[in-house]
Formats: C-alpha cells, structure tokens, sequence
C-alpha cells in the first residue's frame, strides 16, 4: 500500500513538472498515462494486492490520480488546440514547410545605409540627434539669427506648449551638438528625417530625410571636398558618373557650392528630371563659415572644416526612378515590395 501511494506522489510530481506544448508530446504523455497499457491502467491492475480492508481507499486516490492525469490531459489539449490525436498521424513532416514572406528595406533606408556606408569607409561615423529640438540647436549657432526667414512659422513647425521646441528642420542640428562637446579632428555623417511646413504635393512634403556631413581638422581644404564628393557619387552612382560645382550661398558655409551629377535617367540627351540640361543638382556644400567654428570654441585659424548635405528622396529619384515624394511615405505594398535589401 505505502509504495503504491509513493509510486502516485512520484506520477504526480512528473505530470506536473511536464508541459507538453505540441500535438506529438501530448500523444505520448496520452500513451504513457492514460493509454491502454498507460501507468493508470497498470496502478489500477495493482488493487489485487492491496489487502482487502484498504481496497476502497486505495480506490478512492487511484480515482482521484485518474482523474487528475485526465484533467491535465484535457487541459494541454486545449492549449496546444490539439484537437483530435488522429491529426497528429495526419501530419507530414516530409512535406516542403509554409515559405514566410520576408519584408524589403524601404528605399530610403536602402540610400541611407548606403551613403552611410560609403562614407564609413573615408572614415565618418554616424552621428544622431532629437527630431524634436530645441529652438538654439536647430537654428542659433548655424548663423540663422532671431529674424532670419527660415525660423519663420510658414517654414517651421513649433510645438504649441513650448515654442523653444520645435521639429528640427535640418540635421545641422546634429552637427551642432557634437562640435558643442567634440573637440576636432570630427568626421561625422548624419542622417535622419527633418521636418518643413510644406503643402504635400509630388514635389513637396512635410516631411523628409537628409544626410549632413562634417569635417573638421587641421589643413581641410576645398579640394578635400571635391575630392571626398567625387569618391562618394562613383561609389553611389558608378565610376562613369560626372560632377560639376556651382557656386552657392548656404549661412553655414563660406565659400559655398551646389554640386550636379550628369543625369542618371537620360545619360545627358535631356529628360524632365534634368529639365533637358544634362546635370541635375544632388547636394550642396561648401567649407564651415569660421564664425562658426568660434560659435562653438573652435580656433578657426588653426582648424577648417567642410560641410554638406544632401536629401536622400533626391538620390532616392535618380537612383530608382521615383518621382512622387507621397509613394515614401503612403506603406503601399506594391511599391515597397520592389526594393531588394542590398545594404
Ligand atoms: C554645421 C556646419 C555645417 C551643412 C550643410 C548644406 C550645405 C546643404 C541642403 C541640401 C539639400 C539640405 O536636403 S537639403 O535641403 N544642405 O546644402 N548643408 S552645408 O552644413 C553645416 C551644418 C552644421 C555645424
């Protein structure tokens, strides 16, 4: 009797510490305890030697062992939503497995991983910064004083419960906060999503993305950043691309350039994307004013530095044909299911 109820006590601390979560386990908890030759059976089978006067008793905890077997039974059945045994013989493990559909990269984080990797290899490293940013990063130390035109409200969205917030309208406001504690030598790229007070259009959005790029050191002269440039738009657009330099006027940069490419779409016989010129425009650059650099405590007569930023919906255009801003951001499958993850 007493090695019959310790024998239960053992059945029942296996059947807890047990968790069948699939239809095969199951079946073989099923066969081992409540199969026709299962423990259940066979304790029962043992009742002929238990002396007659505890027969009842012993009946009664094999009943309750029974019970409590079948109850987790039922239990894990419905949780692992096994419904039949018989649907475990029907499966098939020989049969090819259900395919998951993998997802793409969206396009812009196909170009931007891109640019950011390119530039890796000159030496930049990403750097980032708030969406939501603070009035004097976005705009004070970038030579965009109090009256300038850009802060204006028709430009800039501000945030209504404190209008020293706003959404950052460039990523300069990330180069900003590391020359605020980085000492040069700085080579940081940067990019990321920068918002406009703009009516959406094919043209237009309130939103879009940018990469900025800072250099700073001792002896960075122009031709670093022509040279730099160039190395960028072959790797981008392959060894036959052309640029061309013209002069610009940015607040953070003196001298400043706007560089083209020779156009991607038409090879240069005229297109609608170069408004049959031949080049079309892709960043702007130039070598980082030195009032800026004094903005920020940096010796501007023992360090120079270059500066630039493109919009990554324009490579974005040249690179696979996108002309309608809206498509970025509208999740449409038939446009997004077109972009291998190359990078
Ligand atoms: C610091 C120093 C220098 C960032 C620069 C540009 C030129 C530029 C625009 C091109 C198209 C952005 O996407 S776009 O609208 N940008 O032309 N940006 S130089 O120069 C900086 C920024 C911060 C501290």
């Amino acid at each position: 009797m007493e090695q019959l109820l310790k024998q239960i006590e053992d059945y029942k601390k296996e059947i807890e510490s047990m968790t069948p979560g699939d239809a095969a386990s199951l079946e073989a908890y099923r066969i081992k305890f409540l199969g026709t030759k299962g423990i259940v059976k066979s304790l029962f089978a043992e009742i002929k030697n238990v002396q007659n006067e505890m027969k009842k008793e012993i009946g009664q905890v094999l009943n309750d062992f029974k019970q409590f077997a079948e109850s987790k039974y039922e239990y894990w059945k419905a949780a692992t939503g096994a419904s039949q045994p018989s649907a475990i013989n029907k499966f098939d493990p020989s049969l090819p497995g259900d395919p998951l559909p993998s997802g793409t990269r969206h396009p812009i984080s196909l170009v931007s991983n891109q640019i950011v990797h390119i530039f890796g290899r000159l030496g930049f490293s990403v750097a980032e910064g708030p969406e939501i940013e603070d009035d004097w990063h976005n705009f004070t130390p970038l030579n965009l004083p109090a009256d300038h035109p850009a802060r204006d409200m028709q430009d800039t969205f501000y945030i209504h419960k404190n209008p020293d917030w706003l959404l950052r309208t460039h990523t300069s406001s990330v180069q900003a906060r590391v020359m605020e504690k980085q000492k040069p030598p700085i080579r940081i790229i940067c990019p990321g999503r920068v918002y406009r007070n703009e009516t959406i259009s094919a043209r237009a959005h309130c939103f879009f993305h940018q990469t900025e790029g800072l250099y700073v050191d001792e002896k960075v002269s122009f031709a670093d950043l022509k040279q730099t440039l160039y190395f960028f738009v072959r790797e981008m657009f392959g060894q036959d691309a052309k640029i061309r330099f013209r002069p610009s006027y940015f607040p953070f940069t003196e001298p400043s350039a706007e560089m083209d490419i020779n156009c991607r779409i038409c090879g240069g016989s005229g297109c609608n994307v170069c408004k049959h010129t031949g080049w079309v425009e892709i960043l702007g650059s130039g070598m980082v004013h030195p009032k800026m650099l004094e903005n920020f405590g940096i010796d501007s007569n023992k360090y120079t530095g270059f500066a630039f930023g493109m919009g990554i919906e324009r490579i974005c255009q040249l690179k696979y044909r996108i002309n309608d801003l809206r498509l970025y951001s509208q999740n449409d499958l038939r446009f997004l299911k077109q972009f291998i993850a190359a990078v």
